[in-house]
Formats: structure tokens, C-alpha cells, sequence
């Protein structure tokens, strides 16, 4: 996954002295180019133990700081972290060299220490001392070896192999496959990123995927599979192939069984892996996989095309063998979008540069270019036992997972087919998982996930360890906030309910009624003013701070006041509504355009008084959405032109989620026309090919949504009794 790099590196003390920071960590590795301000002072060493012990943010109680003494040198040490020398510049403050961080520890009245105020970046944390013993974690120690391993075609790929040292029995490997750069993957790393997995022990691969950072050949963005017919054809199930084959026989004590695992592109990895998988091969476990970036993942949604992504990602891959950093010249990303007038700009200026920016413009529809990529169509029965995971809130990928899962599951004779679904992000669950933005879900789901299932699991198929008792879908129940099992996803028991849009901005379980008055909802939707995705401004996807790692958990209230949204609201429940599966929308809708985008979402609303959670008050949580480009409702792969005025139904799939809305909460539909600039906007008048149009193709439509008996738009629900 792409820079926000498993949240597991992140997972810094000092990252997570801010809980949700995102780009603050790793300090203790990389130290910055501020100077600290502080000078040191020459203090009996002997003083420092009164400070020893381990101290917790109560806010997240996950993250122990170790403070101890190892003869005249005082350490601090963070959870998965390394430790760090921090030296006194008071009998009380102390401060980190590696960058600007200050701790002054706290007395209580009786001159015990009780805690510590941790200072960075100005902001103030503090830390509360939970016992006097330090938790020091000592890391395994690996030894590290690098390889170009050659391909069946003879291009060398770069990989680097971490074994433990003294190691007394064989070990299986456990192997990431990845287009974003191993050149930083250090043993440490290892230790932080995969610390659930490294106690059972593993031999740990990391390789650059052909054409990437330091191996060679050529990349080829989500390269698709290649034609058998040909015996010299690769592609990224035979460099896996090649990679494993290559291993268990040169890497020592290894025990002939590999893993695969990897999030994002790299889940997509690990899902190809298992195609005509070496029969070393023995567990994968796809993360977030991008699976579609036509349907439903990264660059297309039901084909309106994610402008922000698609523009930052793709000049990031492809402007060289490694990673480019993009910035945009405004403060607002909105504003930057907005002033371009048109892709056709961009197009132009990417033309015969970044391959997959022309094959935007050359299949903006979904032909037999996308279909190739899209893994979900090529899936079928492996003999490699896979885990599937997914976020409920993944801002990329979380199509990908879904579909994944479903596809393998129709070839699942013998159950080797797991998914794991929580309330994260995209990879959130490398993190500790607590809450996300916002909204806490009471445990710490990303230990419980990597502890309780992913190591278990790889140590089950690839260790003969333990017995499996992971049912085969493990999905985290938001709202109640628990972990709930079944024997497959969605599970059987939720039953289909539609809640009705209806007159007077009610949503309803009850159908309409004939001749009710007024028939449907109306807004103007302004391409010259679109509904910004998030509050603005909006930052670069990847830049820092940036709000994209959450902005699907975001309060929807910042959109309150817009014409151009139309919301639906149920009373107060009287009792709580669990959703368990897929949701449906069906929209009954008509344009004044030729051509249009609509936009579905779900939301909780909690209510206005809310002592459990003050800052939860009001607040408008989205648990499913999602977009469709109205050109496509006939068909993905000929678009048609909208007729003026004409009442069509739209069925946009908003996927799945297991959330129970709690009594006294409201369930909320919003509709809407434009969602910028996450996706580009749709001119309103039907073009041939929207990244080709023109400033002056873009034109204001009326939109209608109807309420009414004989269009009765609504959301199927799947809910639990
Ligand atoms: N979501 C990223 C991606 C994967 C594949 C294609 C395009 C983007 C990623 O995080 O790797």
C-alpha cells in the first residue's frame, strides 16, 4: 500500500503521541533536520531511575513508553519501536537528540513521579505512569542477505531475505511482494511491522516487483496474466513462482512451506500468487487487494473516474522506477482540480508519458483492457488456503477485498477460503486499530486481528501449529463494537429490508402510497460548484496531514446548507438496526442533462445529546456509499446517453458492512450529483469521452429523485433479526 506504508511502521511513540498522526513517525530511524533546542546537563545517572517504568497515553492505552536506565544512559522506548537515548537537560526534563522532543516528568505531592508531559511539534501529550518496571522489548536478530533472483525469462528481480539467527529447527518463509521500494526494509522494520508473526518465527522476503526500485525488467501497472500459449510469457504469478522455487532451495533451514501476504498492490500480489501457485506455495493472505480499478478499487468507480487518485498515483508510479513525490501549487486540492477546467489538460500533458494515464484516456469504458486486470474475473479454484482482509472504511480498496473473497469462494470446495472484515482504513489493521478518526470501537481490533487470527493462521498452514478454529468470515460488528463469526460472508441470517425514500425527506420502512404529493426531490447540480468529498481544503492524497486516510469517517455535517444534497431521514429508533451484508440502493432519477453521476450514501446520525462520546453528538457517520456514472446503467462496456427528463432506476451497490445502529440514532440516505474532487466531474451533457472533454461541455442540470409509488426509490438493507 501505497506510503502510508503498513500503519505498523508508523506506529512510532511519537507518531502515536498524536493517536491519528500519520507522517510524524519514525523519527527514532529518520531523524529530521531540526536541531533540537536543548542543552545537555551532567545529572547523577543514578537520579534516573526514579523516571524508569512504563507510562501510557490513557487515550491509547495499546502504546506502552518505557523509560529505563542501562548504566549511565537513560532510554525511552515506544511498543514495535527502537529504543531511542533521551539526556537531561533539568533534574526533571529530559530531551531527545534525533529531533525536537522534550519529556518533563511529573511528581505528585508526595514527590512520587506519576507522569510525564511528552512535547513535540508544540503539542503537548500526556503520559501516565503505569508501573516502575519498563517493558523493554528485546528484538530478534536477523541476518540479512540480498539477491537478484533470476526469472524463468532471465530478468533479475532484487529481493532482500531476513533469517533469524541461530535458529535451531526450519523455519517457513514468509514472503511481500511490492512495487513501493524494500531498499529501507531493515530487521528492525521487520520486528515493528510483523511482531505477532516474528515471535512464532519466520524467515522473512521482501522483494522489488519487476521494473521497481532495483530489480530490472519492465513494470507494467497491475500487469495482466499472461498468454499460457506463449511458453516464454511472465507475469507476476510466474515471477512469484520463480521467486518461491528459487528460495526453498537456496535460502538455508528453510522448512519448504511459504506464505504470501501484502496490502493493496501488493495484497493484489499475493491474491495472483495462488495462480497456478508453486507447490511450496501454502497460505496467502491478500489485504485490501486492488482487485477492479475499473468497478469499484482505485481509479473508477461504476466508471466515474477517481480524478485525485488517478492523477497522484499514476504520475508518482510512473514518472520513474521509484516513487515521485506530487505536490499540487495550491493550498486546496479542490481549488487545484477545479482551475484545470478539464482532464483534457492533464491528458495532454501525460500523453506517451505515463502509460497508465493514456489508457484512461484511450478505455474510459469498461472493454477488454480493464477486464484483463480486473482479478475478480480470472480467480478461480487454488490450492493455496487464503485470508482475505478488508476495511469497512478503506478509502481504495475495499472493492477489491469483497470481491476477492467472493470470487474465490465460488470455487471453495474444501474451505480454504477466509476474510477477515473490520472497522479500519486502508491497511489500518497493521495499527492498533482503537478508533478511527472520531469513532472508537472499545479494543484495539488491529492487535486482536494480528494477534488472535493472522498469526494463528499462518502458523496453522505453514507451522502444523495449532488447530484452526477461525471461522471462515470474522467480520467486526461497528456500533456494538464486537467481533462477530459466520460461515460465510454475508451471512445467511440477514434478511432483505427495503427502507423507502419518501415525501416530506422521511425514510421509511413503509412503501409510498399512490397519488402522494409531491412526487420526487429536486436540486441543481452546478458542475462549476461541485460537493467537495471532504472538508476543504483538501490536501494532496498523500501529503502530509492529509485527510485521506479517514475522510470516509468524516462528519457529514460540513456538507449541512448544500442545495445540491438531498437527505432522508428515519424518526429516532426505537430500537437498534443491525445491517449484516450488502446494501443496495435503488434510485428512481431523472436529469435535465444527457448525462449524469449519482452518489448514494448511508449514514448513522447519532443523537444531538450524546454523554458517552461529547464529541459523537449529532454526528453524521457514513457506513456505505457509493457513485454511478448514469451512462453506464445499461451497460458498463457501451455507454448511452441519459434520456432528457426520463425516469430511470438506478442499482448502485454500496457493498457491504456489519453496523448496527444503535435505539435512539436516526438512519440517513444523502443523494448527490458530484463528489470532487475524488471523481471528476460529469459534464451533464453526454461527451463520447469524458477525459477528452472540454471546459465548455460542462453544463447545470436539474435533478430529480423520485419518492413516489410508481418510482419508489430505496435501499435494500440486509438486516439481522
Ligand atoms: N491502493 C494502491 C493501489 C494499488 C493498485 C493500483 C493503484 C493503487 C495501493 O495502496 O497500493
Amino acid at each position: 500500500m501505497k506510503r502510508t506504508t503498513s500503519l505498523l511502521l508508523l506506529c512510532g511513540f511519537l507518531a502515536l503521541l498524536t493517536v491519528q498522526s500519520s507522517s510524524a513517525g519514525r523519527i527514532a530511524q529518520n531523524p529530521t533536520t531540526q536541531q533540537p533546542q536543548h542543552t545537555e546537563v551532567k545529572i547523577d545517572p543514578q537520579l534516573f531511575d526514579e523516571f524508569a517504568g512504563q507510562y501510557i497515553i490513557p487515550a491509547n492505552p495499546d502504546l506502552v513508553i518505557s523509560f529505563w536506565r542501562e548504566g549511565d544512559k537513560f532510554f525511552v522506548q515506544a511498543t514495535t519501536q527502537q529504543k531511542v537515548e533521551i539526556f537531561p537537560e533539568s533534574a526533571t526534563k529530559f530531551f531527545l537528540k534525533v529531533t525536537d522532543v522534550q519529556a518533563t516528568f511529573v511528581r505528585d505531592a508526595q514527590g512520587k513521579v506519576t507522569g510525564a508531559i511528552w512535547r513535540q511539534n508544540n503539542q503537548e501529550t500526556q503520559l501516565q505512569r503505569t508501573s516502575s518496571r519498563p517493558a523493554i522489548e528485546v528484538p530478534v536478530q536477523f541476518a540479512r542477505r540480498e539477491e537478484m533472483i533470476p526469472m524463468r525469462d532471465g530478468v533479475k528481480l532484487h529481493t532482500l531475505i531476513f533469517s533469524p539467527q541461530n535458529i535451531a529447527e526450519a523455519l517457513p518463509i514468509l514472503m511481500n511482494r511490492t512495487p513501493y521500494g524494500i531498499a529501507q526494509t531493515t530487521a528492525d522494520g521487520i520486528n515493528r511491522r510483523y511482531k505477532e508473526l516474528v515471535k512464532d518465527g519466520y524467515i522473512f522476503v521482501a522483494q522489488d516487483i519487476r521494473g521497481r526500485y532495483a530489480s530490472e525488467g519492465q513494470f507494467v501497472m497491475n500487469r495482466p496474466l499472461r498468454d499460457k500459449k506463449d511458453r516464454k510469457s511472465i507475469d507476476e504469478s510466474t515471477d512469484t513462482y520463480d521467486t518461491i522455487d528459487w528460495l526453498v532451495k537456496n535460502v538455508a533451514k528453510n522448512n519448504g512451506r511459504v506464505g504470501i501476504l501484502g496490502v493493496s498492490y501488493d495484497g493484489w500480489l499475493a491474491a495472483v500468487a495462488t495462480i497456478d501457485a508453486h507447490p511450496a506455495l501454502r497460505a496467502s493472505s491478500p489485504q485490501a487487494p486492488m482487485t477492479d480499478t475499473w468497478l469499484g478499487d482505485d481509479f473508477f468507480h461504476n466508471g466515474a473516474f477517481r480524478e485525485t487518485y488517478g492523477y497522484e498515483y499514476v504520475k508518482s508510479m510512473e514518472s520513474s522506477k521509484e516513487d515521485t513525490d506530487v505536490t499540487l501549487d495550491k493550498p486546496d486540492a479542490f481549488d487545484w482540480y477545479l482551475g484545470l477546467g478539464s482532464l483534457s489538460k492533464i491528458s495532454d500533458e501525460f500523453k506517451g508519458k505515463l502509460p497508465t494515464w493514456d489508457a484512461f484516456v484511450a478505455h474510459p469504458n469498461y472493454d477488454d483492457y480493464w477486464k484483463a486486470r480486473a482479478a475478480q474475473r480470472y480467480l478461480k479454484q487454488t490450492t493455496v488456503p487464503t485470508l482475505v482482509v478488508g476495511g469497512w472504511w478503506d478509502q481504495e480498496d475495499f472493492y477489491g477485498a469483497l470481491a476477492t473473497y467472493e470470487a474465490l469462494e465460488k470455487h471453495d470446495q474444501d474451505s480454504k477460503n477466509f476474510v477477515v472484515l473490520g472497522p479500519w482504513n486502508h491497511g489500518g489493521w497493521g495499527g492498533f486499530g482503537r478508533g478511527l478518526g472520531a469513532i472508537s470501537f472499545g479494543s484495539s481490533t488491529g492487535l486482536y486481528f494480528r494477534a488472535q487470527i493472522q498469526a494463528p493462521w499462518f502458523a496453522y498452514f505453514l507451522k502444523d501449529q495449532g488447530k484452526l478454529n477461525e471461522s471462515e468470515a470474522v467480520t467486526f460488528q461497528t456500533g456494538t463494537n464486537k467481533w462477530t463469526t459466520s460461515d460465510r460472508w454475508p451471512p445467511r441470517e440477514a434478511v432483505e429490508r427495503d427502507i423507502f425514500l419518501r415525501n416530506g425527506k422521511q425514510l421509511s420502512f413503509e412503501k409510498p402510497t399512490p397519488n402522494q404529493e409531491p412526487e420526487f426531490e429536486s436540486y441543481v447540480s452546478d458542475p462549476a460548484n461541485p460537493v467537495p468529498y471532504r472538508k476543504r481544503p483538501i490536501q494532496p492524497t498523500y501529503g502530509s496531514g492529509s485527510g485521506w486516510y479517514t475522510w470516509l469517517v468524516a462528519d457529514q455535517r460540513f456538507l449541512q446548507g448544500r442545495n445540491d444534497v438531498l437527505t432522508w431521514e428515519t424518526e429516532f429508533l426505537s430500537e437498534d438496526l443491525t445491517i449484516t451484508g450488502d446494501i443496495v440502493a435503488h434510485l428512481f432519477a431523472s436529469t435535465t442533462g444527457t448525462d449524469s453521476d449519482w452518489v448514494a450514501k448511508l449514514i448513522d446520525v447519532y443523537p444531538d445529546e450524546y454523554p458517552e462520546d461529547k464529541k459523537m453528538a449529532g454526528y453524521q457517520l457514513m457506513v456505505a456509499d457509493e457513485i454511478f456514472r448514469g451512462r453506464f446503467r445499461q451497460s458498463f462496456t457501451k455507454p448511452t446517453p441519459i434520456v432528457a427528463n426520463q425516469v430511470n432506476e438506478y442499482v448502485i451497490d454500496l457493498h457491504g458492512n456489519n453496523h448496527c445502529f444503535k435505539k435512539g440514532h436516526r438512519v440517513m440516505v444523502q443523494v448527490q450529483s458530484t463528489w470532487f474532487p475524488l471523481y471528476d466531474r460529469n459534464p451533464q451533457k453526454f461527451v463520447e469521452n469524458i477525459l477528452k472533454a472540454q471546459a465548455a461541455d460542462y453544463q447545470v442540470a436539474t435533478q430529480r429523485v423520485y419518492e413516489s409509488a410508481r418510482y419508489p426509490s430505496h435501499l435494500s438493507l440486509p438486516v439481522m433479526k
